[in-house]
């Protein structure tokens, strides 16, 4: 047993393949079999190991040379380059991204840095990659029964496109809930379409950056029992108002967001439904959402809905 790049080199056997070259990083998913030398279920029976500048050395047997001197370049982790002995090699030599310090693929699904939009989620692929596909965030608040509605309209001059979402709480909600926009709370407006092949397709994505100047004025406002947002110039994705309002009973709680203008990337109409609607806070400590199964109006001027 040789350790060698943060992983050890060791001979096992199993029915299969035999006695042969395996390595670990000290998970399960990351003990593997390296080579099969001596093909199907005969040994190679690995002994011997030296490492020397970046190599295993070993002895190993094969029936056409017998038992000879054989070499794992294992690479160099973090030069960029996937090498043998390696998974996968990001160019540094940092965990949390889906390629480990070691160069071993992340468990699939592990969390993993956010692209800057939380309509997708941010998730390891198993093989080493960062995977940033739309994703449902589960738990969000959900809206008092029928007490949302949604209307996307699209016209062949953009700027007229027009979003509109009004949203009464299924429970009470707290002012605390929407955090600080007027410092430091986004707001991204998601709509999701079911997928062909995948669960969810995006088919809207609009953020309200927090803070900021809105036609000389702050975009966000508090009040009493909320925060507004307003601006009239639409960016950067086309919303122009956000309600927040607390209520203390069912129904109470109030949420809107509208948006128009060439700058709102309004999904092709009509939509499959299921839609689901989730508005989050960019810090993802929140979100209020509407499902939309059934369509008053879709066709491919407007999608006109009021929620399950
Ligand atoms: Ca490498
Ligand atoms: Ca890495
Ligand atoms: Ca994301």
């Amino acid at each position: 047993m040789t350790a060698l790049n943060g992983r050890l080199y060791f001979s096992a056997v199993e029915p299969t393949h035999g006695r042969e070259l395996w390595r670990t990083d000290g998970t399960a998913a990351g003990t593997v079999l390296v080579a099969d030398i001596n093909p199907g279920p005969g040994d190679s029976t690995p002994t011997a190991f030296t490492v020397l500048g970046g190599h295993l050395f070993f002895r190993a047997f094969e029936p056409m040379t017998g038992r000879e001197l054989w070499a794992l370049n294992a690479g160099t982790c973090g030069n960029g380059i996937t090498e043998p002995g390696e998974d996968c090699d990001d160019g540094n030599r940092a965990d949390g991204d889906c390629c480990s310090a070691n160069c071993t693929a992340e468990p699939n699904g592990a969390p993993c840095p956010d692209d800057g939009n939380v309509c997708t989620g941010d998730r390891c692929d198993g093989a080493g990659t960062c995977v940033h596909a739309p994703e449902i965030t589960d738990g969000c608040q959900p809206a008092l029964p029928r007490g949302a509605s949604l209307l996307l309209a699209q016209r062949s001059r953009h700027r007229k496109d027009r979003l509109r979402w009004e949203w009464r709480s299924a429970a009470a909600i707290r002012k605390d809930t929407f955090g600080t926009p007027l410092t430091s709370t986004g707001y991204t407006f998601c709509v999701y379409e079911p997928g062909e092949t995948s669960e969810a397709e995006l088919g809207l994505v609009a953020n309200a950056p927090p803070g900021g100047v809105c036609a000389g004025k702050p975009c966000w406002r508090e009040h009493w029992a909320g925060f507004g947002y307003r601006d009239t110039r639409a960016t950067p994705d086309g919303l122009t108002s956000i309600r927040l309002r607390a209520g203390q009973a069912p129904g109470k709680g109030r949420v809107s967001c509208r948006g128009s203008g060439s700058k709102l990337r309004l999904p092709r109409l009509p939509l499959r439904t299921p839609l689901t609607v989730q508005l989050k806070r960019d810090d993802g400590a929140a979100c209020w959402q509407a499902r939309y199964s059934a369509a008053k109006r879709n066709d491919i001027h407007v999608f006109k809905a009021r929620s399950e």
